[in-house]
């Protein structure tokens, strides 16, 4: 016999080990087989790599085009990090200017857009389209008719604006208040936003987007899962110490950002996407903290810099399926004979006193 032939042989003959194990390894390798399909399926259909950019401070002198680089340098490393869609913050273009008490109406314009994309913008749109990302991001609105809104929108992967949300619940106040350590004038630049909380079927997914001070209200979260939503995209800009109260340290205040965010995503089961812009602006510190939240709650990634900072994440939109068909089943479990106060009285009334 030939060596050719004995090895022949040999490979023929199994060894008893493994002829005992066979049928074990066999039913194993078969259910990996038929569970991987079943995953490749949703995967392929069902998976959004995102990325929250935080972004560092921005100084007043900033020009439009410095930042647009910057959000530019952010995209092309999500892009190279397999991203789908990528979330900048609240007012992405600028520094925090709601700091800053203005009467004249002139200047104060000019910290708003009056197209979008703009000249200085168009970079930041023709690059999401060169690289197929979708993008998410705010700015400072100012409409031919004159109106102020908090504004986010979201592109598609071909850069085309498909939503626009207007920030609804506005904090801060209209005049100057020297008792507080800063201004928070949002309520003086600003209308509130006359769009209400909508979804958008975008990226094999539902999507809806909400600005800052909106992700501490579990209305905004609630009527967007009234609409199927799975994944929320929230940026924001938050001061590092409460003008009222500044005992309250950093530490609480991020607790309280976790808190409403992991909130929001865990009782309507969708992931939650909160992008900072951080840092020291002018001498005014803004929190960073950036995170993102899968449907169960938890957080999946957070930021640990105050600077410019790319958090991804694969998220599957289908992890949101079974909260939405168990204990926050809204058909089955919600009961809005008794949720009427919610829409029809605004502040607190607690009962007469005794
Ligand atoms: N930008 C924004 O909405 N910031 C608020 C701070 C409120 S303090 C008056 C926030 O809720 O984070």
């Amino acid at each position: 016999m030939t060596e050719r032939h004995e090895s022949c042989l040999a490979e023929k003959t199994p060894r008893p080990r493994y002829a005992a194990r066979r049928p074990a390894v066999e039913a194993a390798i078969a259910s990996l087989a038929k569970k991987s399909r079943q995953e490749i399926r949703t995967s392929l259909m069902r998976i959004v790599t995102v990325a929250a950019a935080q972004m560092g401070p921005i100084q007043k002198a900033d020009s439009r085009e410095d930042v647009v680089r910057r959000m530019i340098a952010l995209m092309d490393e999500a892009k190279a990090k397999g991203a789908d869609l990528i979330v900048y913050p609240e007012l992405a273009l600028t520094t925090f200017f709601p700091r800053w008490y203005v009467e004249d109406r002139a200047e104060f314009d000019n910290w708003f857009e009056r197209e979008m994309p703009g000249t200085a913008t168009r970079p930041l749109f023709e690059r999401a389209a060169q690289h197929r990302i979708a993008m998410n991001f705010g700015y400072a609105e100012l409409t031919p008719d004159g109106h102020h809104f908090n504004t986010a929108v979201l592109t598609d992967k071909s850069g085309r604006i498909v939503g626009k949300y207007r920030k609804v619940h506005l904090p801060g106040h209209v005049e100057f208040e020297s008792h507080r350590s800063h201004q928070h004038l949002e309520k003086r630049y600003f209308e509130p936003g006359d769009l209400g909380f909508n979804v958008w079927r975008e990226l094999g997914g539902v999507i809806g987007m909400a600005i800052c001070n909106d992700r501490r209200w579990p209305e905004t979260y609630r009527v967007m899962g009234l609409q199927g939503v799975e994944m929320v995209l929230i940026g924001y800009n938050t001061p590092s110490v409460n003008a009222e109260r500044s005992e309250e340290g950093l530490e609480k205040r991020l607790f309280h950002n976790r808190l409403s965010v992991q909130a929001g995503a865990y009782q309507n089961a969708t992931w939650v996407v909160a992008v900072a812009k951080a840092g020291i602006e002018d001498g005014h510190a803004l929190f960073g903290g950036s995170l993102i939240v899968d449907p169960n709650g938890e957080i999946v990634a957070e930021a640990k810099t105050e600077e410019d900072e790319l958090l991804v994440h694969a998220c599957d939109l289908d992890a949101t399926v079974f909260g939405k068909t168990t204990i926050f089943n809204f058909a089955q479990h919600r009961r809005i004979e008794h949720y009427g106060l919610i829409t029809s009285r605004t502040g607190a009334v607690p009962p007469p006193a005794k």
